[in-house]
């Protein structure tokens, strides 16, 4: 997936006409965005092809699917036949849940990501001692795009280090979870970034500085 400017919205508003007047201010800038359970429980699947037809925005859906094989198929088809071009998944669920995904993903001809480490403090807890196992399993299974955190560097680079230099990297943090943009961008292709944007009281003037930062 070819993002512009590297900046992926993400959309975590619970009403569809502020998110679509939010896409309106800043869709000369941006064409990919994420949304979450936030929009979609508020809003429902419609969401998806209510941006999609407004404004041709991929839109990537931050689902962190998470379950049995059976549970996670049907997720997903949903989710791919409600219109979106990528899902992310949770790799700690283990290599069958996964590939239930990537099927899903492959027969709709639709992308998919896998969450390696999470970007918050308590993703210390659990998730980091697994996270670059998930990255190589991710790895190994030939998936192709990978979201990883931007407010742990190192970690971040060991990430790009397993899945190698062609694999894609998103990731989430800049801003308000305290990650830099432009060195999150030695290791990450694209940033994903919601509240420094849609809680500025100019959303377009912060992602304006966003981008300036990263030239
Ligand atoms: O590890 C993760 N951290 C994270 O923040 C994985 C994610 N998918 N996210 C998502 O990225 C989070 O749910 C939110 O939608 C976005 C970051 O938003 P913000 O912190 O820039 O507001």
């Amino acid at each position: 997936m070819k993002v512009k400017n590297n900046i992926i919205l993400a959309l975590d508003l619970t009403n569809l006409y502020d998110t679509l007047t939010l896409c309106g201010k800043l869709k000369d800038k941006i064409d990919t965005v994420k949304i979450g359970y936030p929009l979609t429980l508020a809003e429902g699947t419609e969401s998806i092809m209510a941006i999609k037809e407004n404004f041709n925005f991929n839109v990537i859906c931050d689902y962190k699917v998470a379950d049995i094989p059976a549970t996670n198929s049907k997720i997903c088809d949903i989710t791919y036949g409600a219109g979106a071009d990528a899902i992310i998944c949770h790799g700690f669920v283990g290599p069958d849940s996964v590939e239930a995904c990537l099927n899903s993903s492959i027969n709709h001809e639709k992308e998919l990501f896998l969450l390696t480490e999470m970007s918050h403090p308590g993703a210390l807890k659990f998730i980091q001692k697994d996270a670059f196992e998930i990255a190589e399993m991710g790895r190994d299974m030939n998936i192709t795009n990978f979201v990883a955190p931007s407010t742990r560097l190192d970690r971040l680079e060991e990430i790009r280090n397993i899945v190698g230099p062609d694999a894609n990297i998103i990731s989430p943090g800049v801003g308000t979870q305290g990650g830099d943009p432009k060195e999150t961008l030695k290791y990450a292709d694209s940033l994903i970034i919601g509240r420094s944007i849609y809680e500025a009281d100019n959303p377009k003037e912060a992602l304006d500085t966003i981008l300036k930062s990263i030239i």
